[in-house]
């Protein structure tokens, strides 16, 4: 073990001088993590929280991999740090990896330019699909995430995260921050089933002719803004902060439009990416055929054991900005020891077929979900895949009733007690499990992909002791 560390004194500074997420200076609640280990979060004391929220979607292959960390220590054998103008062994051979090994059967891909985070790489394909088509708008979904930089934000909506600033207690005041970017993005309407934007209901939607009606509506906001506009339509798989999973006739139907009307389609795979869903790349779930003209990744591409994020794009464009001067730098793109952890990350998943050990642990997982759904008056929906899981919770299971009336267009505003998915945190937090949401009705669940069926009993565990005490609040 290391030096020893005075966890009080880390408690005062960690208060005096530290701007806290989401939630007021008195709000915080002091979570000390002295170290990580698989799925687990291990306290000072010793305590190990199961984290079923893998952080933010993010450990694919858990926590401290040891593939991961004979690669990372090795290149700082090696390497302090050469940017992005510099030529590694690390960003060769992860472009490689990515384009050949992984996605060469899809015969898409072509090129790749890194970033350091999902947003930047958002920022980097919105800014691509802008020069290379000469047209200024994206458009977005409602319930989007894409990121919080200036760019990204525009393509995001999700209350929480287009960086409001809502007050405490009853101060349901949310506050924009003032310019903020939300120009060049318009939204359209989310495939959101259970409470349809737009009034529908599934399947019977199917009948409205031959496109989904949010389909139908997408398109009709593209043809009023202009093709002559219109740049690029960018998607999440599966919305992830959002937590939705949408019908699995949408992506192909977006992905047809997008073809017939010839504007680009950024697939978003900054969550879903790396086996997510239990497929690679989480669009590939929708159909082997669905290729997109730009993609983005972070997170899964070194299971966040160092800041890394991508932009994949097909040949058209590729051999455009081979004729370009990109003129655009990020002083930590291609940084070697996170590319190094990036080769580490990715030759695991190869080795050991990471995205179908999340599929089959998905199909375990899932088929538990639906006990708890069936077993509890307070689920009104399961959906997910792979390591995935959004659980709808309602007052009332007939009439779909929230306990949040604003359901997701609030966001850390009001009177969080109210929150279902604080109340279940709470009460899964005393059966030593990390699991809630991040928007107020609804659960987030996931693990890493290589989670364990005995770690998957305990967090289902937790979860049925969480909505029996649910459960008797309505
Ligand atoms: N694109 C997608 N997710 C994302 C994210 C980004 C881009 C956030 C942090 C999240 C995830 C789960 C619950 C709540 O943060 P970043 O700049 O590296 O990536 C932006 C599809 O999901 C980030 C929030």
């Amino acid at each position: 073990m290391g030096k020893a560390i005075d966890w009080n004194k880390i408690e005062e500074w960690n208060d005096k001088y530290l701007i806290k997420c989401f939630c007021t200076k008195d709000e915080y609640q002091w979570t000390p993590i002295e170290r990580t280990e698989g799925d687990y979060l291990i306290m000072p004391d010793g305590t190990r929280l199961l984290d079923f929220f893998n952080q933010l979607y993010c450990v694919n292959v858990g926590q401290k991999n040891p593939k991961v960390v004979e690669y990372v220590k090795e290149a700082l054998e090696r390497y302090g740090f050469v940017w992005d103008i510099y030529t590694t062994d690390y960003k060769a051979k992860v472009a490689k990896i990515i384009i050949e090994d992984i996605l060469g059967e899809y015969g898409w891909a072509a090129k790749i330019r890194y970033t350091n985070t999902g947003g930047e790489s958002v920022e980097v394909a919105s800014m691509i699909a802008r020069l290379y088509t000469g047209k200024p708008l994206i458009a977005t979904r409602e319930h989007a995430y894409h990121g919080v930089t200036g760019g990204a934000v525009a393509l995001n909506r999700v209350y929480a995260g287009r960086s409001h600033l809502s007050g405490a207690g009853p101060d349901k005041f949310v506050r924009q921050v003032p310019g903020q970017n939300s120009g060049n993005a318009f939204v359209c309407p989310t495939p959101f089933c259970y409470r349809c934007s737009l009034g529908h209901s599934y399947p019977e939607c199917k009948s409205c002719g031959s496109q989904l009606p949010c389909v139908l509506a997408t398109e009709r906001m593209i043809l009023n803004h202009g093709l002559d506009q219109v740049a690029a339509i960018i998607t999440e798989p599966a919305f992830g902060a959002g937590t939705i999973m949408p019908p699995d006739e949408y992506l192909p139907q977006i992905y047809e439009m997008t073809r017939r009307l010839g504007i680009l389609w950024i697939v978003d795979e900054v969550l879903m990416g790396f086996g997510r869903l239990g497929e690679w790349f989480g669009h590939q779930k929708y159909g082997k055929h669905l290729k997109p003209d730009i993609m983005t990744v972070a997170k899964g591409i070194t299971s966040s054991q160092i800041p890394c994020g991508a932009v994949i794009v097909n040949k058209e464009i590729a051999d455009f900005m081979d004729t370009m001067r990109w003129n655009h730098v990020s002083t930590f793109s291609g940084h070697p020891i996170a590319l190094a952890a990036a080769q580490g990350n990715l030759e695991y998943m190869i080795e050991n077929n990471v995205p179908e050990m999340a599929k089959k642990a998905g199909e375990y997982f899932g088929a538990k979900l639906k006990e708890l759904e069936a077993k509890h008056k307070t689920v009104g929906l399961v959906a997910g895949a792979g390591m995935f899981w959004q659980v709808e919770l309602v007052k009332n299971k007939e009439t779909k009733e929230p306990f949040v009336k604003d359901d997701r267009y609030t966001g850390f505003a009001g009177d969080l007690s109210a929150n279902p998915t604080g109340i279940i945190l709470s009460k899964c937090i005393e059966k030593g499990v990390l699991l809630g949401g991040f928007v107020p009705n609804t659960l987030r669940i996931g693990a890493s992909l290589t989670v364990s069926k005995a770690d998957m009993d305990k967090a289902i565990d937790a979860l049925d002791y969480a909505l029996d005490y649910l459960d008797t609040l309505v």
